[in-house]
């Protein structure tokens, strides 16, 4: 059974079944306030018009109903007909589908040997009043794990429209690469002045979009330390010639120094916080950097990544002090959950915290103790279940996106003395990331193929040449005789970004692929 677009409705679906011709795959008559001799006239037509297009038609909750016009399957809520009892009732090759909120429902779904699973609430939704918490995209993530190994299919429900549909697939990732079978939705099609369209639209975007995960797992690249090298020089040439935007909404401790540190690299800030302006600004070429060392603008955050997602720019998130207070680990949570994250940088009590791992503790916004005892495979871990490039700061450095991991070795123990320096390394990164973005665009990558992407690039050189920047012109500064102390330290550190040589990036770089 093809559930990649699921359509659940009432009434809605008749008389002339434009959702059907818009591509939708099954469908699912869910009618909550109809007497039961409504219910069968309904659910009758609703046959005869599922059969007619080839689609096969489940009913939510009523066994009597799904019998009665030989529908080809029921789905149960979890308060609904218990699945043991239901597969005693209904005859064989009958489908079956339960709607799972957490990790026992799965599990329990699983042992029943259920056909598929709804996982939901993926986002709010005015649709149904929610008795269970929202998942968020990384919550569906990890429900999926559970069923690998298993027959069982999946679909997420609640609040998928066409503009959190790629942002659904894309986050709902198993860190073990389970993906969903497909999306459920009521009001974008069902609600539509045009469903034949909001259809075709959603099924589009699923299809660009298994297409594009098939492909991506299909090809693994290799690096060799060369070809990064060069990839970041190449990279720094772009961004002294096209100069693109890096929007920033950072903390008041750094703002002044970051947008020293972009202009020094050749690229242009903006620090821009007001929820207003996070629209027009997504649709200048560069990236976006979020760092939430002061969270006050916590709703341009959100809307922000979300835009920036949708114009397909790289998203850099800096979880400052992530660990220290519930309030961060939430706001993370949520942002995460809102949009794709091109690039995750943190120092090891940071991405601990992502990582809910106890290895290493954070204090304040400062990480103690001297980190992981298997640092690569962390990283590799944290970007797979993120779903990006995520990189770890500290004496040495670590960027990995899932599959390759960079230990990057250069850097000076004075950056420790100035305040913001990882907050810096953030900046860095998010300007090579535009820089990868911009090549990408430039080389002509045709946009047809790249639109289920959610940023266009190779982000793992653009984080690689954020850290190498900084680091290698930590060291040109930290070695001049004007400097004295860390009060020196940092102008002269804007200056040798000023004057990054590709030169000195390649002879100072100390890189290794592991
Ligand atoms: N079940 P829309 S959410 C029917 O969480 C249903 O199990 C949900 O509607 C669950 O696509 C939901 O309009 C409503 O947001 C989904
Ligand atoms: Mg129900």
């Amino acid at each position: 059974m093809d559930l990649s677009l699921y359509f659940v409705t009432g009434r809605e679906l008749l008389p002339p079944g434009k959702a059907l011709q818009g591509g939708v795959t099954a469908v699912q008559i869910r009618e909550k306030n109809s007497d039961t001799l409504e219910f069968l006239d309904i659910a009758r037509q609703s046959k005869i018009l599922c059969m007619k297009y080839n689609v096969p038609l489940i009913i939510n909750d009523r066994i009597d109903i799904a019998l009665a016009v030989q529908a080809n399957g029921v789905h149960l809520g979890q308060t609904d007909m218990p699945v043991h009892v239901a597969k005693t009732l209904l005859p064989t090759g009958m489908v079956i589908g339960v709607s799972c909120n957490n990790m026992d429902h799965v599990r329990k779904a699983i042992e029943d040997g259920v056909d598929y699973i709804g996982i939901g609430a993926v986002w709010g939704t005015t649709t149904k009043e929610l008795t269970n918490p929202i998942i968020g995209v990384r919550g569906v993530g990890s429900l999926l794990q559970a069923l690998d190994g298993t027959f069982i299919k999946a679909v997420a429900i609640g609040g998928i429209t066409s503009s959190t549909v790629l942002r659904t697939l894309h986050g709902s990732v198993s860190p073990s690469g389970h993906r969903l079978d497909g999306i459920a939705v009521v009001s974008q099609i069902a609600a539509s002045a045009t469903p034949r369209s909001a259809a075709q639209r959603l099924k589009d975007s699923f299809e660009a979009w298994v297409h594009g995960f098939d492909v991506q797992n299909q090809t693994v690249q290799v690096y060799d330390v060369e070809t990064i090298k060069n990839g970041v020089v190449e990279l720094l040439q772009v961004i002294r010639d096209k100069n693109p935007l890096i929007h920033q909404i950072t903390n008041v401790v750094v703002t002044n120094q970051s947008a020293n540190a972009t202009l020094a690299l050749g690229a242009s800030p903006i620090m821009a916080t007001a929820s207003e302006e996070m629209h027009d600004l997504s649709r200048i070429p560069g990236a976006l950097l979020i760092n939430f060392g002061t969270i006050t603008d916590k709703d341009s955050m959100i809307l922000a990544g979300k835009y920036a997602n949708e114009a397909q720019k790289p998203v850099v998130f800096d979880p400052v002090g992530v660990g220290a207070t519930q309030f961060r680990k939430t706001t993370a949570s949520e942002l995460l959950n809102t949009w794709q994250a091109s690039v995750i940088k943190g120092n090891p009590g940071e991405m601990a915290a992502l990582a809910n791992s106890k290895e290493v503790q954070a204090k304040g916004v400062d990480s103690v103790g001297s980190g992981f005892a298997d640092p690569a495979s962390f990283i590799r871990e944290l970007a797979r279940k993120e779903r990006c490039v995520a990189v770890m700061t500290g004496p040495t450095d670590w960027v990995s996106d899932g599959t390759t991991v960079i230990k990057l070795d250069n850097g000076r123990k004075i950056l420790g003395d100035i305040t913001g320096s990882g907050c810096l390394v953030g900046t860095c990164v998010a300007t090579f990331c535009a820089g990868a973005s911009l090549l990408a665009t430039a080389l002509g990558t045709n946009p047809g193929t790249e639109s289920e992407k959610l940023v266009r690039g190779n982000m793992l050189i653009g984080a690689v040449g954020g850290v190498l920047a900084l680091t290698v012109a930590a060291e040109c500064a930290a070695e001049r005789i004007d400097v004295h102390g860390s009060g020196t330290f940092l102008p002269a550190l804007i200056d040798e970004l000023y004057n990054l040589k590709p030169d000195t990036l390649l002879s100072r770089a100390k890189v290794h692929v592991l």
